[in-house]
């Protein structure tokens, strides 16, 4: 019996030292140290021995079993911190290898661009103001001295919800401004920007949708002189300080007198032609049209409560597209519209 429990521990500790993971190692348990194991059979049979045998035998199984247990257990702790190598080995991560871009996106270049006049005309004391995209026609309109049978008011031209023409989508956004003389007291100095809308098929200088910046100045003793010197300030902010602008006489029904503001051409400095070509970006003229604007029509400010005796001011009215074009070089409206991300990563 000696001998038979010699044998199972010395093969027991050999398996155990050969097995290769957790799953072999537990076999090995299972078979000689389990109920139905090596050693407990051998034990069963302690029975058969006499009575001084029995507890010398007894001594032995139990050193003998004290030590597998003892050598299953470091064996097990083995194969764990191995089986743990290994993983830890297949999932590791490569720090140095260079990571995948991450492409920054920025504002549009048209927020870009209305960015900078709203701060220009912060800077000069006016408050930014807001309002509906959805008009009534007789703010849209009646209101700006724009009469009955006026072609801006065509169906052609203007979108409108309903079968009188009394509701519409503001074809410019002067209806904030005659919100705020409605409730506002003056002093008051004001910048309007919004998306207006005009019944235009798209193409390259055209959008049904387009954005619109006006501004509006109502004080004691306003006159066309703090029209230029604003409009004059805010040119030369946004296109450098020895840009040329020319003031030019004009006609809206909601200013009196008014005029078209130009910039002289920062491409052929005015002349017109380049090496005697036509200047592509003026087209010949010597002059890049960026604006309208005139003194309030004394009619606009009576229909608003304002004392057009006591009272003067000035408004202008800038196409945000156009001005974005001619500030960012671009040829077509269209391109600004798109959205496409080689076209917005230029800027
Ligand atoms: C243009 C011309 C203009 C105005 C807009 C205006 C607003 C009020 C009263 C009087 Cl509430 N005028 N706005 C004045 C002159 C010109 O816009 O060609 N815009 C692109």
């Amino acid at each position: 019996m000696r001998e038979q429990l010699e044998q199972i521990r010395l093969q027991a500790l050999a398996e155990m030292q050969e097995a290769a993971d957790i799953v072999a190692l537990d076999a090995v348990r299972v078979r000689v140290l389990g109920k139905k194991g090596e050693l407990t059979a051998v034990l069963k049979q302690m029975g058969k021995l006499s009575a001084e045998e029995r507890p010398v035998m007894g001594q032995v199984a139990n050193a003998v079993r004290a030590e597998l247990e003892t050598k299953l257990e470091e064996r097990k702790t083995e194969l764990e911190a191995a089986a743990l190598l290994e993983q830890l080995a297949l999932e590791a991560v490569d720090v140095t290898v260079p990571g995948k871009e991450v492409r920054m996106g920025h504002q549009h270049p048209m927020n870009k661009v209305l960015q900078e006049v709203k701060e220009i005309f912060i800077g000069m004391g006016y408050q930014i103001v807001d309002g509906p995209e959805i008009e009534e026609a007789s703010y849209n309109f009646t209101r700006l001295n724009i009469e009955e049978g006026h072609p801006s008011r065509d169906r052609s031209d203007t979108f409108y919800f309903n079968d009188d023409d009394s509701v519409l989508l503001r074809t410019q956004t002067s209806p904030i401004q005659i919100r705020v003389m409605e409730n506002q007291k003056p002093p008051i100095r004001i910048l309007a920007p919004g998306r207006v809308f005009r019944k235009d098929e798209a193409d390259a200088t055209h959008s049904p949708m387009f954005h619109q910046i006006e501004g509006l100045v109502v004080d004691e003793g306003i006159t066309m002189g703090d029209l230029k010197g604003a409009l004059e300030t805010m040119i030369k902010r946004l296109y450098g300080e020895d840009a040329v602008v020319r003031f030019r006489p004009h006609h809206f029904p909601f200013t009196e007198p008014s005029c078209e503001v130009d910039m002289q051409c920062f491409k052929c400095g005015g002349k017109g032609e380049i090496d005697g070509q036509v200047c592509p970006t003026c087209h010949g003229e010597g002059w890049i049209e960026l604006l309208g604007a005139g003194m309030v029509h004394p009619k606009v400010l009576e229909g608003c409560g304002i004392d057009s005796t006591k009272y003067s001011g000035f408004a202008f009215g800038i196409g945000l597209e156009r001005m974005a074009m001619g500030r960012l070089k671009i040829n077509d409206l269209r391109l600004i519209f798109e959205n496409d991300v080689r076209f917005l990563s230029q800027f």
